[in-house]
């Protein structure tokens, strides 16, 4: 891997009129400090505010800005399997269009990647999110440590920093929220090295969150134990995982560039 390898950074973007803008430019700012290789893209579908307008606006004015944008609903697991798929660069960094994360600490990711990593995912110094949700998100981070066996610290924050070549290693399927579930365990069950980083996390100061509502809760609940017959129980992926995993190493040691 070069010394300074491309990037792509991605945002799904919801009704995020109010801060895209500011993560759009943050991360460029950023990334210019990094690469001389990069790419931004927003995952937009459906937004009923002026997410669009802004979008296409700062497009005009950012050709390094390429916009997504999806008539048909696409949940943010489908968003988020849109900017992997389309991203083209080496290394691959995410977080949400609502400025609950900088992008600034993106610089944070960067300097955790060694040689030897593949992934460098955030952990939240604290949630700045209300009381009764950070109750609930305590619980069910518990609960999903538990059903997958999960070693990060922080398996829920959407802060993460992925080489695109192990990203390949996966197929991922969820539409929804627990789409981080599958990336995770599946990262993990294919053996990638983690690293992780302190993060500051911040109220949501624009719009309104998409998961935290009751009848969500409930429809969340069932997607999880889905996934978790399907990842823990079952475990069919694992063939694929390991067959593309044997040949990422072999390609990884033929390749001049890696060390
Ligand atoms: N493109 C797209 N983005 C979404 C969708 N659902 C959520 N998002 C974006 O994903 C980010 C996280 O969603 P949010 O509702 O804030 O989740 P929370 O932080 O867990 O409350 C936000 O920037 C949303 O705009 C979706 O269906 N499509
Ligand atoms: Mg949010």
């Amino acid at each position: 891997m070069p010394e300074r390898p491309s990037i792509t950074a991605f945002f799904p973007a919801y009704n995020d009129a109010g801060t895209i803008a500011s993560m759009v430019i943050a991360a460029v700012n950023t990334l210019e400090e990094l690469t001389d290789d990069y790419e931004v893209i927003v995952v937009e579908n459906g937004s009923t505010d002026y997410t669009v307008e802004i979008l296409e606006s700062l497009a005009r004015r950012c050709e390094r800005l390429r916009v997504l944008s999806h008539s048909e609903p696409l949940g943010y697991g489908g968003a988020l399997r849109v900017g992997f798929a389309n991203a083209t660069k080496d290394l691959i960094f995410y977080t949400d269009g609502d400025a609950q994360y900088d992008p600034h600490e993106l610089r944070l990711l960067a300097q955790a990647l060694r040689d030897d990593i593949d992934v460098v995912n955030g952990w939240k110094i604290h949630r700045n999110d209300p009381f009764h949700r950070i109750i609930i998100g305590r619980l069910y981070h518990h609960i999903v440590k538990l059903l997958f066996d999960f070693k990060l610290r922080d398996v829920d924050c959407d802060f993460r920093l992925i080489r695109r070549d192990a990203l390949e290693v996966i197929d991922l399927e969820s539409d929804s929220g627990t789409i981080c579930l599958e990336l995770v365990k599946k990262m993990q069950d294919a053996e990638f090295t983690f690293a992780e980083v302190p993060v500051h996390h911040y109220h949501r100061t624009y719009g309104k969150s998409q998961f935290f509502n009751f009848p969500r809760l409930w429809r969340t609940g069932v997607q999880l134990l889905d996934l978790w017959w399907k990842l823990a129980i079952r475990r069919s992926h694992m063939r694929s995982i390991a067959q593309r995993r044997r040949a990422l190493i072999q390609k990884r040691a033929s390749s001049q560039s890696w060390p």
